[in-house]
């Protein structure tokens, strides 16, 4: 693999302002909209977070058009060594990508672009120390991920395909790296294998959504709703840090996908 940096440092990220069209974002069950001010205040809360954890956070504003673009995760994904341009799997979010593009090449020398043809989003790549994992779902088809594995090896990274469980809309909505042989990983993925050499903490089947997490340096970022898989994380001695998640969890949402974060040397 191209860096040597812990696939959980990250130093840089970039987010996007909620619009209040979010209320209207994609949804597998209704559990009724967003409250807009509650989504943005959590938001707030989730920057100020990402900022004590020692990342310098850069804010795009709002597109008013693409009601999920605030998870700015799925569009792109960003390494040290550059960025790779996705083909969003939603039909409603495919110009997310382009209006994403600019920033990209604002911030990275090297930008690739998936190739037309495939689907792929950022939310079904989880990147650990030995390989990247792309899994297919709804949103990323087998052309995509085998795309993305091209894109992937420019940048001196190897890509791995695997399977995400029925149901599950993207592989990171259902497991985190907590660190190089850790995963936080719900019941049906990690009845997949396909974390078999990893030590593996498993939330309670009814705190399923709380695998959808984020290793920040020296925190994990969990929905503060989980109580019982805090207390599993902080019994392996992981720090904690909970975040309100109730609002971006009506439209299928946790913490990774909410922003692209890297390590700049
Ligand atoms: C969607 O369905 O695309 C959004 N409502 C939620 C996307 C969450 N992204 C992610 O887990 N990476």
């Amino acid at each position: 693999m191209a860096s040597t940096t812990p696939c959980y440092r990250f130093n840089s990220a970039l987010v996007r302002t909620p619009a209040a069209s979010v209320v209207n974002g994609l949804r597998n069950l209704d559990a009724g909209d967003p409250n807009y001010e509650h989504l943005l205040a959590q938001h707030g809360a989730y920057l100020t977070t990402l900022a004590a954890a020692g990342v310098a956070v850069s804010v795009l504003p709002a597109l008013a058009a693409f009601p999920d673009a605030v998870f700015v995760e799925d569009p792109a994904l960003v390494f040290s060594e550059g960025a790779i341009l996705l083909r969003p799997g939603a039909s409603s979010r495919r110009g997310e990508a382009a209006a994403l593009l600019p920033e990209l090449h604002r911030r990275f020398d090297t930008v690739v672009i998936l190739p037309p043809g495939g689907h792929a989003d950022g939310g079904d790549v989880l990147v650990t120390p030995d390989a990247v994992l792309i899994g297919i779902s709804a949103r990323t088809n087998p052309t995509g991920a085998r795309a993305l594995v091209d894109c992937l090896d420019q940048l001196g990274y190897h890509g791995k395909i695997v399977q995400t469980p029925t149901g599950c809309l993207h592989l990171k909505s259902d497991c985190a790296l907590l660190d190089e042989e850790t995963v936080l990983v719900t019941h049906r993925l990690a009845d997949t294998g396909i974390f078999k050499r990893f030590r593996r903490i498993v939330p309670p089947r009814d705190e399923a959504p709380a695998a959808n997490a984020v290793r920040v340096n020296d925190v994990v970022l969990v929905s503060s709703r989980y109580l019982r898989t805090i207390d599993r994380l902080e019994t392996a001695g992981f720090r904690t840090v909970p975040v309100d998640t109730t609002e971006i969890e009506k439209i299928d949402a946790g913490l990774s996908c909410m922003s692209l974060r890297w390590f700049r040397n």
